[in-house]
């Protein structure tokens, strides 16, 4: 027998999500997208450089997180969050192969948050997930050793329940490490000059220019209408003729964009994890949340744009006329010792969907069935195993990401994947016509005590408890 209670709850239901469909059609995205044929009125951001202070040959950074306020739309102050008094966002790290860093962590917020270095291979009470909270007014210190090779990371908050609005507000900034590969040395490298970071975003204001949040448990997350790059919306960036550097993060919510270059070639040159083997041309880059690419665009003497298919122009790239770009693209970038199948010890699955019963209204976003839970480990890896993870989805967009490990592709609907994402990554696109099949050799820390973190990356999903934890276990 069926209780009235549940006819209630789904006839709301029904209501419910008529009018939330009435409402919101296309409401996310932007009323007109910007042509680039029109130069760009705002200079891009730059977000500077963290010096660090070195002590017996240790880098020591200090990061503090706190409120802050940033002028995104002319006349209008808006509140936000960020790093060290940046008006938003925070300075860029830049780190080396081989450094030992310490990072402190300072929260001047009035809620607790954490902070974590996305597609960092370090040791799990030092990566900043849910587990290592920031009270308000504490100090979090991470202390690890760069043993990965050169890539473009990322850091934000991580704190379970709140991580989309704590990114939202602005909390977040890039990591570049850099190494000794002779093959990239020619490559554009000059940051800020010839070398930009690309951090994407997507905002929604309010009529008195304030950030307008929201989380959506539907199947793509919360979409914003407005672009900003660095905190800047529809900026343009001075740069030499010839070879430039865009270090791109997607640091949104949810929102996938699909970047291609107008007037210029696009070659990627690096994944979320360092360099591919080699150059690829592209005319168009899917960018999911969570994920960094490093292009190439060889800048002629007009402006070339970096477009998004729904937005327009993101960024205008004005050669200056009065320098020329010194980079040369090498053939090769990289060696990528692949894995074989005969390395793989351990095969598992992990099924991203919505696990709601058929009277609730809201979204159950679930990985293999079960929601997130801090005081369960879900699986265990033994240290030195290299594992293959096959990634599903039946519903919804999601954006697969473990901490600590850097992975390959080894298939996408059982073929293999196309140059541009056969190198190492660690966040990766899955839905219902995408299966992506992964592997990845754990062989540099276990964490026995903390577990480490896998999750959907749209933020709305992780926050609604699409996220698991492991183990690496000796
Ligand atoms: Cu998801």
């Amino acid at each position: 027998m069926i209780r009235a209670s549940v006819v209630v709850g789904i006839l709301t239901s029904v209501v419910v999500a008529i009018l939330v469909a009435v409402v919101l059609v296309d409401a996310s995205d932007p009323a007109e997208p910007i042509s680039a044929d029109t130069p760009a009125v705002e200079p891009l951001a730059i977000p500077p450089l963290l010096e660090p202070t070195i002590e017996n040959g240790v880098s020591h950074y200090g990061l503090t997180i706190g409120t802050s306020q940033h002028v995104y739309k002319q006349i209008r102050i808006t509140d936000t969050y960020s790093y060290n008094g940046m008006s938003v966002l925070g300075p860029t790290l830049r780190l080396r192969t081989g450094d030992s860093v310490v990072i402190s962590v300072t929260n001047e917020l009035d809620e607790t948050t954490t902070t974590h270095w996305h597609g960092a291979d370090v040791p799990a009470e030092d990566d900043g997930g849910p587990h290592s909270t920031i009270a308000p007014g504490t100090t979090w210190v991470a202390d690890f050793d760069v043993i990965q090779p050169a890539a473009t990371l990322w850091y934000h908050p991580h704190a379970h329940g709140s991580t989309a609005e704590h990114v939202y507000r602005g909390a977040a900034g890039l990591i570049i490490i850099e190494d000794d590969n002779a093959a990239v040395t020619t490559l554009p490298a000059t940051y800020g000059v010839d070398d930009i970071p690309v951090i994407i975003q997507d905002r929604d204001f309010t009529q008195d220019g304030q950030l307008d949040f929201a989380i959506d448990d539907g199947e793509e997350g919360n979409l914003y209408s407005t672009l900003t790059v660095n905190g800047t919306i529809d900026p343009y960036v001075e740069v030499p003729e010839g070879l430039v550097r865009l270090r791109l993060l997607n640091g949104s919510q949810a929102r996938i964009y699909r970047l291609s270059v107008e007037d210029a070639s696009m070659t990627k040159i690096a994944s979320d994890g360092g360099y591919l083997v080699g150059p690829v041309v592209l005319e168009q880059l899917v960018l999911a949340p969570g994920d960094r690419a490093e292009i190439i665009v060889d800048v002629g003497m007009e402006s070339a744009a970096l477009v998004d298919s729904v937005f327009g122009r993101v960024l205008e790239l004005r050669p200056s006329g009065s320098a020329s770009g010194t980079g040369i693209l090498p053939d090769k970038l990289a060696t990528i010792e692949p894995i074989s199948e005969s390395e793989i010890t351990v095969d598992r699955s992990f099924h991203m969907g919505d696990v709601r019963n058929f009277w609730e209204f809201d979204a159950s976003w679930a990985i293999n069935g079960v929601q997130f839970d801090m005081s369960r480990i879900d699986v265990s890896v033994q240290i030195g195993d290299t594992e293959r993870w096959t990634l599903s989805s039946d519903d919804g967009q999601h954006v697969f990401h473990p901490h600590q490990i850097q992975f390959q592709i080894l298939a996408i609907n059982g073929e293999p994947p196309p140059p541009e994402e056969s190198g190492w990554e660690d966040s990766v696109l899955v839905n219902a016509d995408r299966e992506v099949v992964i592997a990845a050799r754990f062989n540099s820390y276990a964490a026995e005590d903390i577990p480490y973190m896998f999750h959907c990356h749209i933020l709305d999903h992780e926050d609604l408890g699409m996220m698991g934890q492991f183990l690496i276990v000796e």
